[in-house]
C-alpha cells in the first residue's frame, strides 16, 4: 500500500502546474483587456473570471492530494471540487461564443438557454458522481445521470453547430471563420470530461482513475487558457477591424 508509484507524483504536480497556468493565464487576459473596444472587451473580463475562478480552485486542491507519491494521500483528493469549478466556469466560457457573435446576431435567448442547459449537465453529472464515489463502484443512478448529462451535451451542440451556424449566415468571412474555429476547439477540449466520467462508473483500474485526475489538469488549461487565448486573439482582430471602419 505504501508503495511509490511517478504516475501519482506526477499526478500530484500537475495541480500546482494548472494553479500557476490559471494565475498566469488571469494576468494575461486582464491586461489583455485594454487592447479591446468596448463590445468585445467583456470576452478578456470573461476568461479572466474562468482563470480566476479556477487558479483559486486549484490552490485549494493542490493542498489536499499530497506530494509524496502515495496513492493513498491521493484518495483524499474530493472530486466535488471539480464540480464546483465547472459548474461556475462552463457557463462563462460558453458565454464567449454570443459575445463575438455579436448582440445583434443573437437569437431569442440564446445565451440564457445555453447556460441554463450547461448548469444543469454539471449539477446532474455531479449527482451521478456522487452515487458512485458513495458505492465505489457503478450505480444505475450513476448511468441515468450520464443519460441526462448527455443529452443536455447534445443539446449545446445544437446550439453550437445549428442555431449558430444559422445567426453566422451572411456574416463576415472572418467572423465565420473564427467562430467556426472557437467552437470546434471548445466541443474537442470538452469531450475528455465524459471520458473521465465513463471511467468511473465503469469502475475502471485504480490507475485509471488516478491517471484521470492528471489528464483533467491538462484538460482545465487548454479549455480555459487555451480556450482564452484563442478567444482574446480573435477579439483582437474583430476591435481592430471596428476601429479601422471607424476611422
Ligand atoms: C459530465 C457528466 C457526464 C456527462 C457529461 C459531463 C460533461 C462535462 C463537461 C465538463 C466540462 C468542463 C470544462 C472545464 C474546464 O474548463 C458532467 C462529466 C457530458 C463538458 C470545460
Amino acid at each position: 500500500m505504501n508503495e511509490y508509484s511517478l504516475l501519482v507524483l506526477a499526478t500530484q504536480y500537475s495541480f500546482t502546474a494548472a494553479f500557476a497556468a490559471m494565475a498566469a493565464g488571469t494576468l494575461y487576459f486582464m491586461m489583455e483587456r485594454n487592447n479591446l473596444t468596448p463590445e468585445y472587451s467583456p470576452v478578456a473580463s470573461l476568461c479572466a473570471m474562468v482563470s480566476l475562478v479556477a487558479a483559486i480552485n486549484y490552490f485549494v486542491m493542490k493542498d489536499t492530494v499530497g506530494l509524496d507519491g502515495q496513492a493513498a494521500s491521493l484518495a483524499g483528493f474530493a472530486t466535488d471540487y471539480r464540480y464546483i469549478d465547472w459548474l461556475i466556469t462552463t457557463p462563462l466560457l460558453l458565454a464567449v461564443l454570443p459575445v463575438l457573435l455579436g448582440r445583434s446576431r443573437m437569437n431569442n435567448g440564446m445565451m440564457a438557454r445555453l447556460l441554463a442547459v450547461d448548469v444543469l449537465m454539471i449539477v446532474v453529472g455531479y449527482i451521478g458522481e456522487v452515487s458512485i464515489n458513495r458505492a465505489g463502484g457503478g450505480t444505475m443512478t450513476g448511468w441515468w445521470c450520464l443519460l441526462i448529462s448527455m443529452a443536455c451535451w447534445f443539446y449545446i451542440l445544437y446550439v453550437l453547430f445549428a442555431e449558430i451556424g444559422r445567426a453566422l449566415e451572411g456574416a463576415d468571412s472572418y467572423l465565420k471563420s473564427s467562430l467556426g474555429f472557437l467552437r470546434t476547439y471548445l466541443v474537442i477540449s470538452w469531450v475528455v470530461y465524459p471520458l473521465g466520467y465513463l471511467i468511473a462508473v465503469l469502475d475502471l483500474s485504480d490507475n485509471l482513475l488516478i491517471g484521470r485526475e492528471m489528464v483533467y489538469c491538462i484538460a482545465d488549461v487548454i479549455a480555459k487558457v487555451g480556450f482564452g487565448m484563442a478567444a482574446v486573439s480573435v477579439a483582437k482582430r474583430l476591435s481592430a477591424m471596428q476601429w479601422e471602419a471607424r476611422s
